[in-house]
């Protein structure tokens, strides 16, 4: 009996070295101390042993035990080390690696060109007005003294989505809503998108962008306008660019002009970007019509104005050379990320 305790404890050893998981360590330890184990078989035939042996036996089976014991629990500690360590090792991190950076966005070039004339206009003393596109027949044409056969109100030139229901062409119905509203003296710009039945080309969208510019005070000359939009001019293109008022018509401006810069690609010498002119068009102005101002409860023989509206698309490609405005709309970033 103490030779097969003892093949017993050795055979149990030299598994014991073999084992690689906690699954076959538990599996070793139901095997020799289980209930039905080899060990506990032995102990079980300790009765057939004569009353000197038993002690004896008793002994070496009980150190065999506590040696199986043991060494069953210090093994379990190193496969618990070694499952921790593997685990360590493949969860590692290399912190030296680079990031993914998160990517930001930016303002869209429309936004830029919008942003830095606002600033201009504040900083002359005007406020920003927002406004439905959605206007009116009232705002969008009677009170611009637009006559009801102007061309404007052409069902070709103008969206209609219902009788009396239109989408802006221009901002200026978001100010006659403010003469309506506010007394003078007023100095407001109101910039926004606009809309037109045009076909789509390299120079024309059906959605477009505008800003449109209203002082109305006491005294109020064409000096003033002149002032105003030599000053604007300068500021976006420089000091040496030169400024040309041409006249014009509008319905709700008398007089009307058009306002040119000399070419800042040539300098005024004519060159590709100014068709050979020397000059480029930026908007139209003028002195608002008495009939515009007495409409909005403005007494013209007490008042004067004048107003302007520039497109803004047309400033953005050409400050940025963009070829095609339709480059505005798409929002492809790989166009949009270069004005980050
Ligand atoms: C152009 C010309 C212009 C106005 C817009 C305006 C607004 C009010 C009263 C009188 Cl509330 N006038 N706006 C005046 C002259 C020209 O725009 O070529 N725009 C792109």
């Amino acid at each position: 009996m103490r030779e097969q305790l003892e093949q017993i404890k050795a055979s149990a050893l030299a598994e014991l070295a073999q084992c690689g998981d906690g699954k076959a360590l538990e599996a070793l330890r139901v095997s020799y101390l289980g209930k039905k184990g080899q060990l506990t078989a032995i102990l079980k035939q300790m009765g057939k042993l004569s009353a000197e042996e038993r002690p004896v036996i008793g002994q070496v089976a009980n150190e065999v035990r506590q040696a199986l014991e043991a060494a069953i629990a210090e093994k379990q500690e190193a496969l618990k080390e070694k499952e921790l360590n593997d685990r360590l090792e493949a969860e590692r991190i290399d912190v030296t690696m680079p990031g993914k950076a998160a990517k930001a966005g930016g303002l869209h070039p429309l936004s830029i060109v919008t942003n830095d004339l606002i600033d201009i206009f504040q900083s002359m003393g005007f406020d920003v007005v927002d406004g439905p596109e959605v206007e009116t027949d009232h705002y969008l044409f009677e009170a611009l003294n637009l006559p009801k056969d102007h061309p404007a109100r052409d069902m070709q030139d103008t969206f209609y989505l219902g009788d009396n229901l239109l989408l802006r062409s221009q901002t200026s119905s978001a100010q006659i809503r403010v003469m309506e509203q506010r007394k003078p003296p007023i100095r407001i710009v109101c910039p926004g998108r606009v809309y037109r039945a045009d076909e789509v080309d390299a120079t024309h969208s059906p959605v477009f962008h505008q800003m449109e510019g209203l002082v109305v005070d006491k005294g109020i000359t064409m000096c003033d306008l002149k002032g105003c939009l030599e000053q604007f001019v300068h500021e976006i293109y420089g000091p040496e660019t030169q400024v040309r008022f041409r006249p014009s018509f509008f319905p709700f401006t008398e007089p009307s002009v058009e306002v040119d810069v000399s070419c800042s690609e040539c300098g005024g010498k004519g060159c590709r970007i100014c068709k050979g002119a020397g000059w480029i068009e930026i908007l139209g102005a003028g002195m608002v019509h008495p009939n515009v101002l007495r409409g909005c409860g403005i007494d013209p023989e007490v008042y004067s104005g004048f107003a302007f509206g520039v497109g803004l698309d047309r400033l953005t490609t050409t400050r940025y050379k963009i070829s095609d405005i339709r480059l505005l709309f798409e929002n492809d970033t790989r166009f949009l990320d270069q004005f980050n």
